[in-house]
């Protein structure tokens, strides 16, 4: 999943029950998995949310956040 705008710190089983301090604006899921993406929202404006996988992302794995 990739968020515009913004970089973000992954909270996942990915990494155990660590957390890791990689700040990224992309993060790879496995099916099924849940995680926490971790950033501080203070750019204003709607930002596309969405799988970089095409087929996903026309399939409807995206979305907007909007900020303001
Ligand atoms: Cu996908």
């Amino acid at each position: 999943m990739h968020l515009h705008g913004h970089h973000f710190w992954v909270k996942s089983k990915e990494f155990r029950k660590e957390t890791h301090e990689v700040l990224r604006d992309t993060y790879l899921m496995a099916p099924g998995e849940i995680a926490d993406l971790i950033f501080t929202a203070d750019k204003t404006g709607i930002w596309l949310f969405h799988c970089h996988a095409l087929e996903h992302h026309a399939g409807g794995m995206g979305g907007v956040m909007s900020i303001g």
